[in-house]
């Protein structure tokens, strides 16, 4: 890993770069790889934007269960170019981690022997097709609440990789509602279906957005450096918010007895998140934690020779150059 070392300089020199850094975010100026940047800035960053990575590439597999049995040619289609899109914004975020001075070999390795964390949501199983509806509505749609967000972030190629990924996220989110549309206009089994997929994928997607702020080890610093724009808990209710009526529009109930409009706050009251079991989840024993990096595992080592070649590739194009 390359080390932005700032040991050499001395306390007040320091002090002045991390004071003129700190202007040029509270100006909303964009920080640029080369620029300087303090090294917990720049650890903070990687460890985001690399989970930020993997989830969308782990987030593959729940969808990628479904794509050989989708209804028909149409939603195999479109789930297909779904999943695809997953793996091109996995692309474009490791790429953007890679600009912080970390190689994807070590980003690759952090996944791997679990020291990098991905979203929770990833480690329960897809049960029935209306999971890919509930997924794409909700998983997604919790995303982009985030993502949109994370398009003012203050380092720029992150920034700018959101602008695109939220494009996609807004078509994936559509897809999803429109799976759960069709099913609740059709029989009793496939309203029970769409139903039964919203109870089982509603909290855990709540989840997505982390602990209460309170709780939340980075939010404090990660504001202050404008790496995140809105704390958990905003964008949290902000998604809650919206989801209600979304819900209610196609006759979905969401599972909280406690969800009620609050006059005074201008936004719906909900019940607590089961936080033991996020912890649960997150520390590796989801249904599906094990299973989700053993194939991941896998996958990279089949496409071992497919990095080879493009290396030795590299290397004969260089070679003629030089020739
Ligand atoms: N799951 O201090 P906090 C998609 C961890 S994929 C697991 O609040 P932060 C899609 C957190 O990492 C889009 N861990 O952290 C793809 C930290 O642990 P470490 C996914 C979680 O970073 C395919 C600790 O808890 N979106 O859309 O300030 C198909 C304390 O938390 C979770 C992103 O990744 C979680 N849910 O805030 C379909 C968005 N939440 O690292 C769809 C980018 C928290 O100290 N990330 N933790 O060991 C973010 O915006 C922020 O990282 C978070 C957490 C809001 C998630």
């Amino acid at each position: 890993m390359i080390q932005f070392d700032s040991k050499e300089l001395s306390s007040s020199e320091l002090e002045g770069l991390n004071a003129h850094f700190q202007e040029r975010i509270d100006a909303e100026e964009k920080i640029e790889p080369k620029d300087w940047m303090p090294e917990k800035y720049r650890k903070n960053l990687i460890r985001q934007i690399s989970q930020h990575a993997h989830s969308e590439v782990i987030g593959m597999q729940p969808e990628g269960n479904w794509i050989t049995r989708a209804p028909t040619l149409h939603r195999k289609a479109v789930l297909l170019a779904k999943v695809q899109d997953e793996a091109g914004h996995g692309l474009y975020l490791y790429s953007s981690a890679e600009t912080m001075g970390i190689t994807r070999e070590e980003l690759i390795e952090s996944l791997h022997d679990g020291s990098a964390k991905y979203a929770q949501i990833f480690n329960y199983p897809t049960l029935s097709w209306a999971d890919m509806g509930a997924i794409g509505w909700l998983v997604d749609g919790a995303a982009i609440v985030n993502q949109v967000s994370l398009q003012r972030t203050s380092y720029g190629p992150y920034a700018r990789s959101m602008v695109r990924i939220c494009k996609e996220e807004s078509f994936h989110q559509r897809q999803g509602y429109h799976i759960l549309m069709t099913l609740m206009e059709g029989s009793t089994e496939q309203k029970a279906m769409a139903q039964d997929a919203v109870n089982r994928f509603w909290w855990p997607s709540l989840m997505m957005f982390g602990p209460h702020d309170a709780d939340s080890a980075h939010s404090a610093q990660s504001m202050k450096w404008k790496v995140k724009r809105q704390t958990n808990d905003e964008l949290r209710q902000k998604f809650v918010d919206q989801s209600v009526e979304q819900a209610e529009a196609i006759g979905l109930t969401l599972p909280d007895p406690d969800l009620v409009w609050n006059e005074e706050r201008g936004h719906f009251d909900f019940g607590e998140i089961d936080w033991a079991e996020f912890d649960r989840v997150v520390s590796g024993s989801g249904h599906c934690n094990r299973e989700r990096v053993a194939h991941h595992r896998r996958a990279h080592d089949e496409g071992s020779w497919v990095r080879d070649a493009i290396c030795a590739y590299e290397e004969k194009k260089r070679s003629r150059e030089v020739a």
